[in-house]
């Protein structure tokens, strides 16, 4: 068994699809193991996004990922990294595949609906920042 964690984002928690982002990953067979609904600060946020701090899109991140209450979730199930990823979709909503989570419930490339860990490595560090 495998562990992951994603995070609805302000723009999905807004648009009120919690339950059918959490729904999606039920139905496929996995179990939602933790859950906690917070407010990320600037902080937090620059501890999450730690990886990217280089990147141009870092501060517009930050802010939107601080911009409203999010939804964390440790997933288990077989390969859940993988398998999460696939089931979440490509980064730019606009060419993530329909039936995808982005695909299906987003439009935008910074407001993507979702975050999934795409490494252990990364598991470890968002679960730290998030679950502490
Ligand atoms: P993913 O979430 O698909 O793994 P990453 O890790 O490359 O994508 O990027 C982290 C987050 O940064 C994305 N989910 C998205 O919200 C935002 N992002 C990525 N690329 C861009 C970009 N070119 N412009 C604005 N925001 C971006």
């Amino acid at each position: 068994m495998n562990r992951t964690l994603i995070v609805v984002k302000p723009d999905c928690v807004g648009k009120g699809m919690i339950g059918e982002v959490l729904k999606r990953f039920e139905v496929k067979g996995f179990k939602v193991i933790s859950l906690r609904m917070l407010h990320m600060n600037r902080e937090m946020a620059e501890a999450f996004y730690s990886v990217h701090r280089e990147k141009s899109f870092f501060d517009e991140l930050v802010r939107f990922i601080t911009s409203g209450p999010v939804v964390a979730a440790v997933l288990e199930g077989r390969e859940a990294i993988t398998v999460v990823r696939s089931m979440i979709g490509s980064t730019d909503s606009v060419k993530a595949a329909p039936g995808t989570i982005r695909g299906d419930l987003a439009l935008g490339l910074t407001d993507n609906c979702i975050h999934a860990s795409d490494s252990e490595e990364s598991f470890d560090r968002e679960f730290k920042v998030i679950f502490g």
